[in-house]
């Protein structure tokens, strides 16, 4: 079994909506680091990653577009490095959200210095760029920049541009996009499933195919995984809750065709807001998640 590092990202300026910050601390609560040292891991918890509130930042933003941009630019500098460090101590950087933001630091920290697959599971496209957002939300821009649309503060957190190349990303359970975001992705050379696709054929057969793509020629794949990939009414405590996602049981398969790959190279869970949640349950989901995904077997 692998080390792991564990790193919270308290980060809400990203997001539309207040409570995601608390996120690190649910997920932790959940049993997290007990429950992965008993699959026979190492792990290291680095703490959290130093954030400012929003009451801290006064004005807002100069700038509606890119709401928060310098705090969060900051923050994802920050986190990039700490997980570059990480990757270089060979342990498997997992990340506790906070808003999808923190993924353009996690990912660039991940891909440093080597070509590496990403898969994003998110209700979302996460690919609007100050251009064709509709909110100024940065938690609706991660996937672009870190396939280097964007701004340069976040497209080059790491010196190198882009971070992750187009064709070596699935975007895997999306059901809510933009105008002008979908025709960006379309253009984009990301492969694209949706939940009509894993309706159609399955989360196995869409998994194994979206697994195969970040595969080749890579170093390895960056799971980024939105809680509101799942359906609201089995993980209600996300940020952006968005109808008809999957559910426990496919998300969970998900999980265990990553570990059967043996390609897993970091891990994500954002978007866990614990005050819509039910009794902590979508922070006890990604900790179920965290575990599959790192080879927990029932049998
Ligand atoms: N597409 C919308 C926007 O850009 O504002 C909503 C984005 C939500 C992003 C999140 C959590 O994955
Ligand atoms: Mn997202
Ligand atoms: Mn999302
Ligand atoms: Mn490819």
């Amino acid at each position: 079994m692998r080390d792991v590092a564990i790193i919270g990202v308290p980060l809400d300026l990203g997001a539309g909506r207040r409570g995601v910050d608390m996120g690190p601390s649910a997920i932790r609560y959940a049993g997290l680091r007990e429950r992965i040292v008993a699959l026979g891991c190492q792990v290291r918890d680095l703490g959290n990653i130093s954030v400012p509130l929003a009451e801290q930042i006064e004005p807002p933003t100069p700038d509606e577009r890119l709401r928060y941009l310098q705090p969060i630019a900051h923050a994802v500098r920050d986190l990039a490095q700490r997980v570059r460090d990480v990757v270089a101590s060979g342990a498997l950087p997992l990340m506790l959200g906070g808003d999808h933001s923190l993924s353009i630091g996690s990912v660039a920290g991940v891909a440093h210095n080597r070509r590496i697959g990403v898969i994003w599971l998110d209700a979302h496209g996460d690919y609007n760029t100050p251009e064709t957002t509709p909110s100024g939300n940065i938690h609706g821009m991660g996937l672009a920049a870190l396939t280097g649309r964007g701004h340069p503060l976040l497209t080059d957190v790491l010196g190198q541009m882009p971070a992750v190349h187009p064709a070596d990303v699935a975007l895997v359970g999306v059901r809510s996009l933009d105008d002008g975001e979908r025709d960006a992705l379309r253009a984009s050379g990301v492969r694209v499933f949706t939940m009509h696709d894993i309706d159609r054929r399955g989360m196995a057969s869409v998994m194994e195919e979206a697994i195969l793509h970040v595969s080749v020629n890579t170093a390895g794949f960056h799971l980024s995984f939105d809680l509101d990939a799942l359906d609201p009414n089995e993980a209600p405590g996300v940020g952006t809750p968005v109808l008809g996602g999957m559910t426990y049981r496919e998300a969970h398969l998900a999980m265990e065709l990553v570990a059967a790959s043996g390609r897993l190279i970091g891990l994500d869970l954002v978007e866990v807001n614990p005050i819509l949640d039910e009794r902590n349950t979508t922070a006890l989901l990604a900790v179920e998640f965290a575990l599959s995904a790192l080879g927990k077997r029932i049998y």
